[in-house]
């Protein structure tokens, strides 16, 4: 990954066509969390400070040798309707991507069962869906049953749900649900506008009635500024509850889609921001995401030592490639890393 002289790219740096919807007004947050001043001060401090401030609260909470790995699927990929500029799975642009029908219950089992003797703990299901269909839920909670039974964790990320398809899918026994802010609420209309945040705010809160915990992360690398990342950090403290399980993923550019020639962020910048989140969300899981098959491996480690205790791991994402599984094997090794046996992370206190 090559290094941009300003950690606070402005969104004039990246493609016009990505740039053309609306700034929307901030939605207002369900508890305080820290304010955006608070996080724009740990994102300022010298960087070895910053690095010791988020090691220390990660070990207050976390064994700082124990890293969670979880494994990706695609089980319905490509020509979804909504138009992410980031995405290689949206119909509205030419990646090259074809698309798929949900995989049969049988194959995402079969892949679940090898993803876990090659060490995974966690198992997450993701489909390029604006929403499942109510034909989709009877093999959806078939599959969580099943992958559940193998003695991993579930996970699933499907886009938006109604009140009855979260219920669906927690009486199946999923664990998590993943569903993303991805930036600040400021800059969401640039990069997304089949959709607002107001809708990704109101799926996250029918997931947490439904009693599933809440895999909530966002983008960065996409032409914001500094100030629109700590917005989304700002955002997802803010969730009453924060999120358990918090993906930070680094923009993978991908040719035919509107940010493939994306401004390239800072990598200090992309380490200070999982830093701040761990200090944001001090319980929560925050997982290296998306964008290390891109990433030198000393950067990777740097991520880890700022508080990342999560990756996902396996030879591709949903698409995209990841990292080999050898290769993350050997880097695990080199670091006196361990896996251990999965556990949720302790709630916040009330
Ligand atoms: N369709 C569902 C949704 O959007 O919630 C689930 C799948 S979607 C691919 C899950 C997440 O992947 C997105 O919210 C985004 O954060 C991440 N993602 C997609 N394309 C990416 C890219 N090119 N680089 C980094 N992250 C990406
Ligand atoms: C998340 O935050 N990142 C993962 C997972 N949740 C579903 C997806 C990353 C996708 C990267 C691009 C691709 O391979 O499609
Ligand atoms: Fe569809 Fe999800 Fe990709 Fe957006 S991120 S285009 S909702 S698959």
């Amino acid at each position: 990954m090559s290094c941009c002289p300003s950690p606070g790219a402005s969104a004039a740096q990246i493609p016009a066509a990505a740039l053309a919807g609306p700034r929307a007004a901030s939605p207002l947050p369900a508890r305080q969390g820290p304010s955006i001043e608070r996080i724009l001060a740990w994102y300022a401090l010298p960087f070895p400070e910053l690095i010791y401030q988020a090691q220390a609260v990660h070990r207050q909470h976390f064994d700082p040798a124990s890293v969670e790995l979880a494994s990706l699927l695609s089980i319905k990929t490509g020509g979804c309707p909504e138009d992410c500029a980031y995405c290689p799975q949206s119909s509205h642009y030419d990646t090259g991507v074809d698309a798929d029908k949900l995989m049969p219950v049988q194959e995402v089992v079969d892949a679940a069962r090898r993803a876990q003797a090659a060490g995974a703990q966690r198992f997450c299901m993701g489909a390029a869906w604006r929403s499942p269909k109510p034909r989709h839920m009877q093999a959806l909670a078939e599959i969580v049953r099943q992958v559940k039974a193998l003695g991993m964790q579930t996970c699933m990320t499907l886009g938006m749900l109604e009140d009855e398809h979260a219920r669906a899918l927690a009486q199946a026994g999923l664990d998590y649900y993943n569903h993303n802010l991805d930036t600040a609420p400021e800059f969401y209309g640039r990069i997304i506008t089949t959709r607002t945040y107001q809708e990704r705010l109101d799926t996250l809160q029918r997931v947490r009635q439904a009693g599933i915990r809440v895999c909530c992360g966002g983008i960065v690398g996409m032409g914001e500024s500094r100030r629109e990342r700590a917005g989304l950090i700002h955002q997802l403290a803010s969730l009453d509850p924060y999120p358990e399980s918090v993906p930070i993923n680094h923009l993978v550019r991908v040719a035919g889609t509107p940010l493939a020639q994306a401004e390239p962020l800072d990598p200090f910048e992309f380490v200070r921001t999982i830093a701040v989140a761990r200090l944001a969300m001090p319980r929560a899981r925050v997982r290296l995401s998306a964008g290390r098959e891109q990433m030198p491996e000393s950067l990777q480690a740097l991520c880890l030592l700022a508080g990342a205790n999560s990756i996902f791991y396996g030879d591709t994402l949903l698409v995209t490639a990841n990292p080999q599984v050898q290769a993350d094997q050997a880097l695990l090794a080199r670091l006196g890393l361990r896996v251990d046996a999965a556990t949720h992370p302790a709630p916040e206190p009330a």
